[in-house]
């Protein structure tokens, strides 16, 4: 055969196997095989110095041509072979675009937060402003400027947090009053108390921290929302008549206060504030074991040493001050038995508020 029918065979070929290419990697290997360094086409090519000289214009001529003609054919089933592949990619990865997006989680205030602030929030209606100190305390503040005797049980090893140094060795100030974990955030009134002058009418919410192991009614770390008024004229009836007001504020206007005579070393008279039960309102049952009432607060005159200690005139000003546990609160509000489970974290148990 001649060669110029040679490389015409050659183009017949190489445009049927163009058609046949199933996809661009059948028509890459096409195209290498016969236009590639090595290719069937690029062979007569090179091979035109040995082409007898009267077939040369005549094979060149058609190398040329079928060149030419497998280029176009390549480019064209290219076209249509990366089309086709581009619209499968695109229909392989089609989004539904109708599925409803996952929803975001919102984060909230923890409920013990959003207490404190309702606690808070009531009593600053009333004329008090919040005032806050520091969680390491000293001995002096938390206890002896309280008129907190030294052999008083609080005082103990058993009850309080005392800060060590690195050695070991208990951390104080001066030499003088060792270094704690308030146990109540009173510290906090004695220093305004020594810092501001009468009328004060303060609340202090924060943190507080004793050695009790956690069960349904004690934690070691706590929140508290303690409060103080020093006025002239201050009396047991607008300690009663305050709390009365909170607790309906807090609780609803249905429920009971009854004080209860009580024992602090900060105050004289001293009471426990019962409020009548919300799950039985007053006949009696589980919550409250029967009694109709449940604790919520303490509270009492300022002790005239407590006074001494802050250099106020006991004759002149006189005071009330209440303390009570958030946590405590948060679980009556809601009908929860155990405190534990305000802190676990558990977002099934903390959504329901
Ligand atoms: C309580 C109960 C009774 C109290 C006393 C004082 C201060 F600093 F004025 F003396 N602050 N808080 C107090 C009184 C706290 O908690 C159960």
């Amino acid at each position: 055969m001649a060669i110029a029918d040679e490389v015409k065979d050659l183009g017949a070929k190489t445009l049927a196997a163009i058609d046949a290419a199933s996809d661009t990697d059948a028509l890459e290997k096409v195209r290498v095989d016969v236009l590639g360094k090595q290719g069937s086409l690029t062979a007569y090519l090179r091979g035109m110095g040995k082409v007898p000289k009267e077939e040369r214009a005549e094979v060149g001529k058609t190398v040329n041509t079928v060149r030419n003609q497998v280029q176009d054919a390549l480019s064209a089933r290219h076209e249509v072979l990366a089309n086709a592949e581009l619209d499968a990619r695109i229909a392989a990865d089609a989004v539904d675009i109708t599925l409803p997006g996952r929803a975001q989680q919102v984060g909230t205030r923890h409920l013990i937060s959003r207490i404190t602030d309702e606690i808070t929030d009531i009593f600053m209606g009333i004329g008090f402003s919040v005032a806050s100190g520091r969680e390491v305390e000293t001995d002096y503040y938390n206890f002896e400027a309280l008129n907190t005797p030294p052999d008083h049980p609080a005082r103990s090893m058993q009850d309080t947090f005392y800060v060590v140094d690195r050695t070991g060795h208990q951390s104080s100030v001066r030499g003088e009053s060792d270094v704690l974990l308030r146990t109540q955030t009173s510290g906090v009134q004695a220093h305004v108390m020594e810092e501001q002058k009468p009328p004060i009418y303060i609340v202090a919410p924060g943190k507080v921290y004793r050695r009790d192991v956690a069960d349904p009614s004690h934690l070691p770390q706590f929140n508290q929302v303690e409060g103080l008024a020093v006025d002239e004229g201050i009396t047991f009836g607008d300690l009663k008549g305050t709390l009365d007001f909170f607790i309906k504020q807090m609780f609803g206007p249905e429920r009971k206060t009854r004080f209860r005579p009580h024992y602090f070393p900060f105050t004289e008279p001293s009471a426990e504030v019962d409020v009548s039960c919300g799950i039985c309102g007053g006949k009696g049952c589980r919550f409250c074991k029967g009694t109709g009432w449940v604790e919520v607060l303490g509270c009492g005159m300022v002790d005239p040493n407590v006074f001494g200690y802050a250099d106020i005139d006991p004759e002149k000003y006189s005071g009330f001050a209440f303390g009570m546990g958030v946590e405590r609160i948060a679980c009556l509000k809601y009908n929860v038995s155990d405190l534990r489970d305000l802190l676990a974290g558990d977002m099934r148990f903390l959504r329901q508020f």
